[in-house]
This record gives structure tokens, sequence and C-alpha cells, in this order.
């Protein structure tokens, strides 16, 4: 159910648009015909619009050198670019990482959302804003199936920092009346996943032993069930948002958990071939059953201090008030992103 059609042209300001969503995002709202304004940090070089240059947007965007951990950037872009709509997908997105770079995790996704908010609150035009939050606001798992009203009670910096940002959005519509909208992001996926990330990881790797390029590869903690989604679905239900009359925060998911390892096996399924799995822990392989071959082994060094079981998801808000209801299942995501695989990396 949407509230307003924003058919006429709007100035929309993307931070971190070069990242998996916003790249997408951006693409979503060209196509509507709205003025794209996209925040990075340092220069634009070629390797790093690659994804903007995929969808073939990358000369359709206006660029903005916006970093988040800097709030002198922060103010003059939002200054000169006066956005009607901003989506706030710049962060450290890494929960790995997160634990290495607490404090950067913590600047950037946590006062740099703060410091966007703080924009729309005092912007002469009505603003409104999108906030990327996350699952691992959830942290532990307390509810059989978690909703936006469930207990949050992170365990990792990453989570810790999402949930300070998710928090301020509520004081800021309480407080202010600011429109800021977020959206409890599950795990979503593509095939312009960064190669960090576990489901892109095992794809180009997977790839890569099919072509011959590599005999095996290591993964961490194979156990470690996730609810994946296409980023493509995700983007649809993200401008619904901020399409309704009232801001408000809505689960976004698949409702669906699958393990690393069932994602390797789907991967192998793809690329035609059959794996058979060996051993336990850190001894644990994945064998190639045509020519047993090894094929994936289990490295310790990708394990996590902490590594949270993921909560089964609660998306009824999402497709009562949005309407949404999400197009792709893990196989066709999965297929998609071997497919792009095969044709991108030699
Ligand atoms: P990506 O990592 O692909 O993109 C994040 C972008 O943020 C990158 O372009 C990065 O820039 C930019 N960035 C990082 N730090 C800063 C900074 N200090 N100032 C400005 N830009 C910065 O993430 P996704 O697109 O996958 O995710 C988008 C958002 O959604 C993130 O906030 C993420 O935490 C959140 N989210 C994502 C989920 C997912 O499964 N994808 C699930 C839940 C939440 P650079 O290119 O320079 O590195
Ligand atoms: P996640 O995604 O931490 O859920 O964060 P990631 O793909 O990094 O990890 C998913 C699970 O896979 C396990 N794992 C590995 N992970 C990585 N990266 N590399 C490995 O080799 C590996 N082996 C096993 C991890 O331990 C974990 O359990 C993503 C990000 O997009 C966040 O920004 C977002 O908020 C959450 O999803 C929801």
């Amino acid at each position: 159910m949407r509230d307003i059609d924003m058919k006429s042209s709007q100035t929309v300001l993307i931070t971190g648009i070069l990242g998996q969503d916003g790249s997408y995002l951006a693409q979503h709202a060209l196509n509507r015909g709205h003025r794209v304004v996209g925040g990075i940090r340092g220069e634009l070089c070629s390797d790093r619009d690659w994804r903007l240059r995929h969808l073939g947007i990358r000369e359709d965007i206006e660029f903005m050198s916006l970093d988040l951990i800097q709030p002198d950037s922060i103010d003059r872009v939002l200054r000169q670019a006066r956005p009607d709509l901003i989506f706030n997908f710049a962060a450290q997105s890494s929960v790995g990482d997160s634990f290495k770079f607490p404090l950067e995790t913590a600047e950037a996704g946590g006062m740099g959302a703060l410091r966007v908010f703080e924009h729309a609150r005092h912007a002469t035009k009505s603003c409104r804003v999108f906030q990327a939050s996350s699952s691992e606001i959830f942290g532990d798992i307390t509810d059989s199936h978690h909703s936006e009203d469930s207990f949050f009670n992170p365990k990792t910096p990453y989570g810790a920092t999402k949930l300070f940002a998710h928090i301020m959005a509520e004081a800021y519509r309480a407080s202010y009346g600011t429109f800021v909208s977020t959206g409890i992001l599950f795990n979503h996926e593509s095939p312009l996943r960064g190669s960090n990330f576990v489901t892109k990881k095992i794809t180009q790797n997977m790839v890569a032993v099919h072509r011959g390029e590599i005999e095996s590869f290591s993964l961490g903690n194979l156990d470690a069930k996730r609810d994946w989604s296409h980023a493509v679905d995700f983007v649809e239900a993200i401008w619904a948002m901020l399409e309704l009359e009232q801001p408000n925060n809505f689960v976004l998911a698949s409702g669906r958990l699958h393990s690393v390892r069932e994602f390797v096996n789907f991967t192998a399924e793809a690329l035609g071939i059959r794996i058979e799995w060996t051993g336990e822990g850190t001894d644990e392989r994945g064998i190639n059953v045509a020519t047993g071959r090894t094929i994936v082994t289990v490295n310790p060094e990708f394990y996590r201090p902490y590594d949270p079981a993921q909560p089964l998801a609660d998306t009824r808000k999402a497709q009562k008030i949005l309407g949404w209801s999400p197009r792709y299942d893990l196989p066709k995501l999965i297929q998609e992103m071997v497919e792009f695989d095969l044709q991108t990396s030699c």
C-alpha cells in the first residue's frame, strides 16, 4: 500500500553508492526518472565503480565526495545536493572486520548515521531518510521468529553500532518528527556482492575450481545459518518505505535459514558438481565425488570471536504494509551469481 507516488523528479542522495545496495538503488531511482547524487569516499577510479558500470548507470550519476567519518563532508554534500530522499547505505559493513576495526565501524555506521539524521531534522525542505539497519541487532536469539518489536541484543561491534543508529532513528522520529525509516535487513546478496562475504566467496571460488584454476579453498564456520535473499528484491521494498505517509521500521528477509554448507551444495549443483562432506570441525572437507579431490576445507582463521546464530524472520509487516513479496528464491539467486562469475572472473 503506497501513500505517496513519487512521480515527479526527486533528488535522491545515496551514501555508499559504490556498494551493492547503493548501486541497485541508484538503478531503481534512475529508472523512475529521479536525479541521483552518489556519495563516495576517496577517488573514483575504475576498479571501484565496477558495479555502476556493470549496471550501465555510471554516467547518469552526480558524484560528491562524502566520508561519514568526516562531519564537514556530510554537511557540505547535504547543503549542496539538497536531497528530497536520503538512502544511508554507507557503513563498514563486514561483521568479521568489525572485530578488527571497531572504532571505524562505530564512527561510520553509528555517528555517521546520526549526522545524517541531524541534517534531516534541520533541513529547510522536507527530507526523508532510509537507514540500513541489520538483523545483527537481534544478536542472541530470544523469540522463535524475530520481528520489528523483538528484543535487540547484539554481540558484535557491527551489531551494536547498527543498533545505536536504529535507536537514534526512532528517537528522531519520536522527538522531532523526522522522517527516518529503517529496514532491519537480513542478508541479501547478488552478483554485485563484495567478495569478502561468504556467498560471493563461495560462488567465485567454486567457479575457479570448476575451471581448474584452483584445487580448493577454505571457509570458516560451515554450520552458520543465514537467511539469504536477493538485493534487487530488497531495493524495491526499501524504495516503497519512503513512499509511505509515515516513517516506520520493517524486517526484510525470505523467512528461510540455510547453512553455509548448504550454500556450497547449491553452488556445486549449479555448476554440475556433486559434493560429499566428510570429517568434523576443522577436519571437515568437501569432496568432489567425480574426482575424489578435496575442494573445500575449513580454516579457523575465518572463524569469528563471536558468531551469533541468526533467528528466523517474521516479515508479515512488510508484506502487509508495503505489499512486498520477493521474487527470488535461493537457488535462483545462486544461479544468477554463478552465471555472473562464469562470465567475469577469469
Ligand atoms: P557494501 O559494503 O557493499 O557497501 C557499503 C558502502 O559504504 C561502500 O561503498 C563503502 O565505500 C561505503 N562506506 C564505508 N565506509 C564509509 C564511510 N566512512 N563514508 C562513506 N562511505 C563509506 O554494503 P551493502 O551494499 O551490502 O550494504 C548496504 C548497507 O546495508 C550497509 O550499511 C550494510 O551494513 C547494511 N546491511 C547490508 C546487508 C546485506 O546483507 N548486504 C544486511 C543488513 C544491513 P567503499 O566503496 O569506499 O568501501
Ligand atoms: P554476515 O555475512 O556476517 O552475516 O553479515 P558474511 O557473509 O560475512 O558471513 C555469513 C556467515 O558465514 C560464516 N562464514 C564466513 N564468512 C565469511 N565472510 N568468510 C568465510 O570464509 C566464512 N566461512 C563461514 C560467517 O561466520 C557468518 O556466520 C552480512 C553483512 O552484509 C552485514 O552488513 C549485514 O548486516 C548482515 O549480513 C545481516
